[in-house]
């Protein structure tokens, strides 16, 4: 039982949010269209914009002239990211299964978490809620038996959908399709599957007249993988993320250096960089280790371990110092570079 979730209009759907006075004008996110003039892309458009016929990935200066009064604003990645990461975060608290495809969608393997495809149906709505209270933004969900069902199902009710494919609906709900639905077929495969079957405008149930032998004559391994998805099949697992392990900085000074004050302070805004990255963790880490390269290449590390603790600034920089302190006067050599790494402790749910 696998759930795919995509957000809608994400980047723009994230700028209306910032700027509720946006909402109901069409909206492109992208390069600057200086214009007209400029050259670029459209990275997505709101709903509005997309009724004057702009699209995803093209020239900024087209979406100019089917719709100059629309508002265009850059592509603010840092902003997209952050939401990104606290929708996997919700995500993840439903199901440690959890793969992230882009910036803006997931699966989710549920067959741990869900008995039938009811209990699946009502994850796939509280998810949808938690999303859209905690970021005011809105998803689209597809639950299915596979990784494919579950993404065609998710794009079948957008904006603000849930579609729930049960197993004995599979055949009939993508028979019906266009064969562009199925991921892995491009506008090329199209163009030589209406060339190979003679008829354009073609359906997944179309695909049933050509043979495991003929597909894979023409198009190898993809041949076979395409005949098993006209029958509704993928056996293609949820792939989790490794999670990070450890998280580190370091730095070589221009000059090697002796001054115990330039070496300090280098360290502590070392540990405030990791402090700062180890918190988006949100995870507890239970090392610190202190790296020390001296004039002539040769490096040595000091570690110290505890039980787990919150990555705050005094514990990384009061310990890591100590180290550093250590290293410092075992060698009294000058110091080429320098830095700091945390291991964080496994996390129970992955
Ligand atoms: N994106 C991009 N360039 C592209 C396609 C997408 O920069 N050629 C970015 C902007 C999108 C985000 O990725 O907001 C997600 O892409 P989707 O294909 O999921 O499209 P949207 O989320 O924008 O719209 P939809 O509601 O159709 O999912
Ligand atoms: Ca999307
Ligand atoms: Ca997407």
């Amino acid at each position: 039982m696998i759930l795919h979730l995509d957000m809608d209009y994400f980047f723009a759907q994230v700028e209306e949010r910032e700027n509720p006075r946006f909402k109901g004008e069409p909206l492109v996110v992208g390069s600057d269209p200086k214009g007209g003039e400029a050259r670029g892309v459209v990275s997505t458009a709101n709903y509005e914009a997309r009724k004057f016929g702009i699209s995803s990935g093209m020239a900024i200066s087209k979406a100019y002239k089917l719709c100059p009064k629309a508002i265009y604003l850059p592509v603010n990645k840092n902003l997209y990211s952050r939401v990104s990461e606290s929708i996997f975060r919700i995500m993840e608290t439903v199901s440690d299964k959890c793969e992230r495809v882009s910036f803006d969608e997931a699966y989710l393997d549920l067959s741990r978490v869900a008995k039938n495809y009811s209990q699946a149906e009502k994850i796939g709505r509280d998810l949808k809620e938690m999303i859209l209270r905690k970021e005011k933004l809105t998803s689209s969900v597809g639950i299915g038996k596979n990784k494919m069902i579950a993404k065609i199902a998710s794009e079948e009710d957008k904006p603000d959908g849930l579609t729930v494919v049960r197993p004995g609906e599979t055949i009939g709900f993508i028979s019906k399709k266009s064969v562009r639905d199925i991921p892995g077929i491009g506008p090329k495969t199209e163009k030589e599957l209406e060339h190979i079957l003679g008829k354009s405008d073609l359906k997944v149930k179309d695909l049933k007249r050509l043979s495991m032998d003929q597909l894979v004559n023409d198009f190898g391994k993809r041949g076979a993988d395409i005949y098993k998805k006209a029958r509704g099949k993928d056996d293609s697992r949820v792939k989790t993320k490794t999670e990070t392990k450890s998280l580190g900085r370091e730095t070589t000074f221009d000059k090697n250096t002796t001054d115990p004050e330039v070496i300090i302070s280098t360290f502590k805004s070392l540990s405030k960089e990791v402090v700062d990255l180890a918190r988006e963790e949100e995870r507890n880490i239970k090392t610190i280790v202190t790296v020390c390269r001296f004039e002539g290449f040769d490096s040595y590390t000091k570690q110290i371990s505890f039980k787990p603790k919150k990555p705050t600034r005094d514990l990384v920089y009061g310990e890591g110092v100590k180290l550093l302190l250590d290293l410092l006067t075992q060698k009294a050599r000058p110091v080429r570079l320098l830095g700091v790494r945390v291991i964080f402790v496994k996390s129970k749910n992955r």
